[in-house]
């Protein structure tokens, strides 16, 4: 177990998975980390299911109790680390709704669009139906960032760790950063913050599961 007592179950597939890694990473947390195979099932295996009901990836193994949820883990992780949590309780607000927001709208729609339109090479129309979902998602985000730096206040939070996961893998999803110039700005801001590292640098990859 790393010094710092963290192990997260993972895949360097998931964006979920990488948001918590990323948090960790920002935070200067030291974690330990073991892969979980999506494309065997692994997830759905009982030794898995103990490990985190849902039987999804990510979960976090810290001081005794496994954390499930990504956008539960962040917030774990922010009040452990006091850092990206918000400057008060009006931001922690907003940083709780903007986190609500990207699982409901943000996250599926790029994540389902990727999914088949990279891995599933599904037909013409569901990769239709999902970029207009994704694109929906994205046009929200790029006005939420218009004339600001951040989603929240004006500091980097894990609203803005939560919302980046999945928009750092756009490109495999067929879109592009460019169309959208606020959130181009935004990304750039993301990935000079100190610690940052891109999704396939943080996670170690498994060809097995092919990308
Ligand atoms: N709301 C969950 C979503 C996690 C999620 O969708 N994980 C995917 C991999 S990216 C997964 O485990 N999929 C398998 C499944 O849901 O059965 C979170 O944020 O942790």
């Amino acid at each position: 177990m790393a010094e710092d007592g963290f192990l997260l179950y993972g895949s360097f597939l998931s964006a979920p998975s990488y948001r918590v890694a990323l948090m960790l990473r920002l935070c200067g947390l030291r974690f330990d980390y073991r892969h979980v195979d999506l494309a065997a099932g692994e997830h759905k295996s009982p030794e898995f299911r103990a490990i985190n009901r849902f039987g999804q990836v990510p979960a976090l193994r810290h001081d005794g109790r496994v954390y499930v949820q990504s956008n539960a883990i962040l917030q774990h992780l922010a009040a452990h680390a006091d850092r990206y949590r918000g400057a008060d309780p009006e931001e922690r607000i907003a940083i709780a709704e903007t986190m609500c927001w990207e699982a409901d709208r943000l996250y599926p729609g790029l994540t389902r669009l990727r999914f088949f339109r990279r891995f599933l090479r599904a037909e013409p129309a569901v990769q239709d139906w999902f970029e207009g979902f994704a694109t929906n998602g994205l046009a929200v985000l790029d006005e939420l960032l218009d004339g600001r730096d951040w989603l929240v206040g004006s500091a980097p939070t894990i609203a803005d760790i939560s919302c980046y996961a999945p928009v750092a893998q756009m490109d495999e999803a067929g879109l592009k950063e460019a169309d959208w110039p606020n959130i181009a700005a935004w990304t750039a801001r993301m990935r000079a913050l100190p610690g940052y590292a891109a999704p396939y640098d943080l996670l170690p990859q498994h060809s097995a599961e092919g990308l």
